[in-house]
């Protein structure tokens, strides 16, 4: 393994070793320290420009006619009922069990208990205007082992959502795994054995047969990186491993899992579109030096590339293999017949966009802009459009799904039964904008789900983080919309800024 791999690693070890103790006091960071540097973009896609996408005479930025404004949640960080129903056990149970794995030693037991709250969170999202609802279906509730026949209370748990959702005019869009894996599949070798995809491909065989009547847009896999890297390099979330070499056979497999899901939900004959949901993250150099620019492009490769590559063009980047070497455990582990499961054609892209990285010669990244109460996440609204544009560009006019952004803040409830959250309106207007401009250049961009609906459980975070639009009072599970909340009610209503 090369030189830039090891200290990407080391890098992301040292992140999640600082995120566990970073800055609680809203936005601090680089940009006050004089650092801000215009960045090199990627942009410039070749898309048809969208009439729909000008800003009206007025100024005002109006988005395409019917455009999806929603909101966004997972199972495990909302849900709750932990043990009812039927639900085994998750790997992120076991992991927030662990002692000193989550911050306050935090765990979903109940989290934002959505489990028994679902019809008065369905009438929030209703007084929100909410036109499309990102929601994940848990695995364990469904295959509580991870297999053999479903569990009819966790179905008709989702059907109850999805009727609730359809009463209230809200399209539903579901997430078939965002990172919960039933406990007994992990204790089988978890996402390291090829097994599990194949696993998955049954369970999500299950559930289109079960909700596909109702359910339109079918997710896969949220986020592969994030288990990729925060699982299997970092080790703070779940399964809590650092090994590099299990890492991208991991990554292999979720890719596998996700093209497997693909071929199952036409094999069904349900209707519906399906596609993945990627964190992208663009990367630029830090500097104007050549060793800067291979670095960053590399870097790209295991960020972005990766993943977009291998399901969109049938194969992956060819630096990255080199990187990772022939005899890496994930380049053997890629079979003949892989590469075209996982690029089996999908009907949309769905993109997260959170934070731009910027790489130096050596391989480290570096801080261009002012970070969030997420150590990890840089506050730039132009890294928004620079990707948009840029997966357009490389791979075509896939519709694309934003399925998550937003941003955490110190939100407090205030006497007066008030959320001010400021920071979290500014943070949406300037990302919107920058989504406007990119649908203005051409991209296909149906819709824009916030990160997130309630305040949850943000993993390792525990519930120190808030994200929601909606505040949550942990003692009583009382929900106030904070003032981002009003205002992305006037966004929806007035379909734009
Ligand atoms: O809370 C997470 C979510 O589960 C996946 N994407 C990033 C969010 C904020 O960290």
């Amino acid at each position: 393994m090369s030189l830039l791999t090891r200290r990407r690693l080391l890098r992301r070890a040292a992140l999640s070793a600082t995120a566990a103790g970073a800055a609680r006091n809203g936005l601090a960071g680089a940009a006050a320290a004089g650092t801000v540097a215009s960045a090199t973009t990627v942009a410039g896609c070749d898309g048809t420009p969208d009439p729909d996408g000008e800003a009206d005479p007025d100024g005002a930025l109006r988005f395409p006619p019917g455009f999806g404004w929603g909101a966004a949640t997972s199972a495990y960080q909302i849900e709750g009922a932990a043990k009812e129903d039927g639900r085994g056990e998750s790997v992120w149970d076991t992991f927030s069990h662990t002692p000193g794995r989550t911050r306050n030693g935090d765990t979903g037991d109940v989290a934002a208990d959505h489990y028994h709250r679902y019809p008065q969170d369905l009438d929030l999202m209703r007084d929100l205007g909410l036109r499309s609802y990102r929601f994940s279906i848990s695995w364990p509730r469904i295959q509580a082992d991870g297999s053999g026949r479903p569990n009819q209370r966790g179905l008709d748990f989702y059907r109850r959502l999805v009727d609730g959702l359809h009463e209230r005019g809200i399209a539903p869009m579901a997430t078939l795994f965002h990172w919960d894996l039933p406990q007994a599949l992990q204790d089988a070798g978890g996402w390291e054995n090829r097994d599990t995809a194949e696993r998955f491909a049954d369970y999500a065989d299950l559930v289109f047969r079960a909700l596909g009547d109702r359910v339109p847009v079918w997710l896969t896999v949220n986020e592969p990186k994030t288990v990729v890297q925060n699982g299997y390099l970092g080790g703070h979330h779940a399964p809590g491993r650092q090994d590099p070499a299990a890492a991208y056979l991991v990554a292999h497999h979720l890719q596998l899992a996700h093209g497997l899901a693909v071929r199952a939900l036409r094999a069904t004959g349900v209707e519906g579109r399906i596609g993945p949901a990627l964190n992208l993250h663009p990367c630029y150099p830090a500097d104007e030096t050549a060793e800067a620019a291979a670095a960053t492009r590399l870097y790209d490769g295991y960020e972005n590339r990766l993943y977009l590559d291998s399901i969109f063009k049938g194969a992956y980047p060819a630096d990255v293999l080199a990187d990772l070497g022939p005899e890496s455990r994930m380049v053997r582990g890629v079979r003949d017949g892989d590469l075209e499961i996982i690029s089996s054609p999908v009907d949309l892209l769905a993109v997260q966009y959170y934070t731009p990285i910027y790489v130096t010669g050596q391989g480290d990244t570096v801080r261009r802009w002012p970070t969030s109460e997420a150590e990890w996440q840089q506050i730039y609204p132009e890294g928004m459009y620079d990707i948009l544009t840029r997966v357009t560009r490389d791979y075509g006019r896939v519709p694309i799904t934003i399925t998550e952004n937003g941003l955490p803040c110190p939100d407090t409830l205030a006497a007066d039964g008030t959320v001010d959250d400021t920071a979290r309106i500014d943070f949406l207007r300037d990302h919107f904008a920058a989504a406007h401009r990119a649908v203005r250049d051409g991209v296909p961009l149906e819709s824009y789900h916030v990160w997130s609906l309630l305040d949850n459980f943000e993993w390792n975070e525990g519930y120190e983080q808030r994200w929601g639009l909606v505040y949550v009072d942990y003692p009583t599970q009382r929900r106030v919309l904070k003032r981002s909340a009003h205002w992305y009610r006037d966004v929806i209503r007035r379909n734009g800024l």
